[in-house]
């Protein structure tokens, strides 16, 4: 059967070196930025701890082990459906719930690096992923679209990566118009570089952090703080990145991996 020949493909190619393992995630601990939201509008996600258990002593005399405080949208994480009021009835829209065949999907990667260079604020718009589209290839059903910013690279330290100022947290995003667009395409999610899946002024926008709102609205998931984007090719990459199965949950850490061919 041909399903069965291509996965002995992908087998030789994972042994053979023909296949390329980037790894999209950020080191997870106590200096991992986190998202800051107003005050007046919310409480913010805590501090990450790391907890030693033991380290072959009295408290265990031959292991090592942890214990983690983390919350759920911290570092590199999966946001699903059930993290937005707009997804939040979906069966299907929790860590727990949501099928396993989700977390492996095709992705799309659109290349926003010089653009969002020359503006922090960057906006990606509908008509922006349609010229990708014209010279790419078009975004099918079921796969993923992530927007490549080099912005991973600031995320050692909480000062740039946030990029705030009086006004707010400056990063770029998407408009509510580029979200609707590939949610017609049928994308299983959408995925950013920055500390969340919006830009850093998404709560001023017409429709509030649009990523979230119309994503989530359509049982579609979103990818926050991924890295090394600028080491994947436009189509043709496989990413696999699961949550943890926790209980009801609305998002997860993820050591998110992507799947490329060598050329
Ligand atoms: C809660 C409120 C606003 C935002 C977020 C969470 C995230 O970015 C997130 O991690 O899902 S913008
Ligand atoms: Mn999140």
């Amino acid at each position: 059967m041909a399903e069965t020949q291509g996965l002995a493909a992908l087998a030789e190619m994972l042994l053979g070196g023909g296949v390329e393992i980037v790894d999209l995630s950020a080191v997870l601990g106590p200096n991992t930025p986190l998202l800051k939201l107003p005050p007046e509008l919310a409480v913010d996600t805590p501090k990450i701890e790391i907890h030693k258990i033991s380290e072959y002593d009295k408290n265990g005399p031959w292991w090592a082990w942890n214990w983690l405080k983390v919350g759920e949208h911290s570092g590199t994480h999966f946001d699903a459906p059930h993290h937005w009021i707009t997804g939040k009835d979906f069966p299907d829209g929790a860590t727990d719930s949501i099928p396993a065949k989700n977390f492996v999907a095709p992705v799309n990667v659109l290349d926003c690096s010089a653009k969002s260079a020359a503006d922090p604020d960057y906006l990606l718009t509908a008509e922006d992923v349609k010229a990708w589209e014209a010279e790419h290839g078009e975004i099918k059903p079921g796969e993923w679209v992530v927007m490549r910013t080099d912005w991973y690279k600031r995320n050692g330290s909480e000062e740039t990566f946030l990029n705030a100022d009086a006004t707010g947290p400056h990063s770029p995003g998407p408009t509510p118009d580029a979200i609707q667009y590939i949610i017609d395409k049928g994308a299983i999610g959408w995925g950013t570089e920055c500390i969340g899946t919006d830009a850093g002024q998404a709560g001023g926008m017409e429709i509030p952090f649009p990523a979230h709102n119309l994503m989530h609205k359509n049982n579609r998931y979103g990818l926050a703080s991924l890295c090394n984007l600028d080491k994947l090719p436009p189509k043709g990459a496989i990413l696999i990145a699961a949550p943890l199965k926790i209980e009801h949950g609305t998002g997860s850490p993820v050591r998110a991996l992507a799947l490329v061919p060598r050329s």
